[in-house]
């Protein structure tokens, strides 16, 4: 892609309720655009970061055996009647009439919808266990949406549900969860910290968030730091093992707000491991087992021939809200640089261009050529300003890897940077592996 030809609106309005930095750079650099309270568009810059986030996720989803499904956004009132969330979820649930005055929804979660997809079609033990999970829009009519995509009333989601026949089982699903969760954050270049949570709206007695440590979170934590030695390479995919993975992390006192005990964590923690700071919530994970499956009748016969009600989890990550949170852990000395697995383009080429001298935009384009015939996804900055307007506009748009194209490079031998890191002179042979190394 040539940068000429990309639609970036990079802006240096913001409006004044931008306060954290991620919200400021992806308004700066044309990621999104605010159609109405807490609802975004998504623009090619954004869109392709939050495509690649989602990709992430997926992957680690499948990985674990979990299947792809998808499932609308709007549902009928019928099934959270029958769940008796109906009244309960308030006014944070969008609700709706169709033509025929029949009662609908804009999904804030899909606990309900899932269970009667399940409940149709699968009558035995035989067929369980099963993971399924989708990917798509929910709505929330949060009461105050803000910093950006963090807290929107429209955002994205993954969504998992486990579907056991019995607790053991059911647990046994929800650790595979949560290994897939430390190694989907891990590939996205955080650091995320499970820790007890309230279950709220969702219900059940355990569960899980995942948090990011970041100035800027809503989320106030409690922790003892040795918790940051736990390395999940550790551990196998195997249920002993996971059980162990939970039981370390467990041992170490991990919470937010509304679980923390001051006489607790001054006991369970040595006065220099506390760590008291903000963090956000990228993922939760519930296990709530029979709290849909009952009242919802979602029944399979067991070993017996007798009725069991399905054990049930559900599982999320805040994808859109990724976007931000991986900014709000990167972004430093306004500088962005995009963890590899998630930037928007592999490498940018940036060369040195005057009105007058079009040579060093030849020789890039000859690189570029060469690049994406190597299947690499290059940007070339072809547009005519001056080389420090140049890398400042790179600052902001955060591709990790540079080309820079001046009177030094030649067609062969090339300036290349890791952003925030010296440059070298390698060659273009070269580049590839530098990439993906
Ligand atoms: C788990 C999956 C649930 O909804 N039902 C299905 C369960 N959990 S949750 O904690 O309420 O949400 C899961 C993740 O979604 C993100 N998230 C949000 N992102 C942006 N704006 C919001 N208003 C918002 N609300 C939730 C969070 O990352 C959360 O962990």
């Amino acid at each position: 892609m040539f940068l000429s030809k990309l639609f970036l609106p990079i802006t240096k309005n913001l409006p004044s309720d931008a306060k954290i930095k991620s919200h400021q750079l992806m308004l700066r650099s044309g990621m999104i655009k605010q159609s109405s309270a807490g609802i975004y568009s998504w623009l090619p810059l954004g869109l392709k970061v939050m495509k690649k986030i989602e990709q992430v996720v997926r992957e680690e989803q499948n990985n674990i055996g979990a299947q792809e499904l998808l499932m609308p956004t709007i549902q009928s009132a019928e099934i959270w009647k029958e769940s008796g969330r109906y009244n309960d979820y308030g006014e944070e649930m969008l609700r709706i009439k169709d033509r025929q005055g029949r009662e609908m929804l804009y999904g804030p979660t899909n606990e309900e919808l899932i269970t009667d997809i399940f409940r149709s079609s699968i009558k035995s033990y035989k067929s369980l266990p099963q993971m399924l999970y989708h990917i798509q829009w929910k709505f929330r009519d949060e009461i105050r949406p803000r910093f950006g995509v963090m807290r929107c009333r429209e955002f994205f989601m993954k969504d998992a549900y486990s579907f056991d026949l019995d607790d053991t089982t059911a647990k046994a699903s929800y650790n595979k969860m949560f290994y897939s969760y430390l190694k989907t954050f891990k590939r996205l270049g955080l650091e995320a910290i499970p820790m007890a949570a309230d279950t709220g709206p969702i219900g059940g007695d355990l569960s899980h968030e995942f948090i990011i440590i970041a100035e800027t979170g809503e989320s106030k934590i409690y922790m003892d730091k040795s918790i940051f030695k736990i390395d999940i390479n550790n551990y196998t995919f195997n249920n002993s093992s996971l059980e162990k993975m939970i039981k370390d992390y467990s041992s170490l006192y991990a919470v937010t707000d509304d679980k923390f005990k001051k006489n607790e964590f001054e006991k369970k923690v040595t006065k220099e491991n506390q760590m008291i700071t903000k963090g956000i919530e990228v993922g939760h994970i519930f296990y709530f087992g029979d709290k849909y499956s009952k009242p919802l009748n979602c029944f399979v016969d067991n070993q017996d021939g007798k009725k069991n009600a399905v054990k049930m989890g559900s599982y999320g990550i805040g994808v859109s809200r990724l976007v931000g949170a991986i900014i709000e852990a990167k972004y430093e000395n306004e500088i962005m640089k995009w963890p590899r697995s998630v930037s928007p383009f592999d490498v940018v080429i940036i060369p040195s261009i005057s009105k007058n001298n079009k040579e060093n935009l030849s020789k890039s384009i000859k690189i570029y050529d060469n690049l994406k015939k190597q299947n690499i996804d290059v940007l070339l900055d072809d547009v005519d300003e001056n080389m420090s307007q140049k890398f400042k506009k790179h600052d902001l748009i955060g591709i990790p890897y540079q080309i820079i194209v001046g009177s030094k490079s030649t067609e062969n031998k090339i300036e290349f940077k890791e952003v925030n890191s010296e440059s070298s002179f390698i060659d273009l042979k070269d580049i590839k592996s530098k990439l993906i190394s």
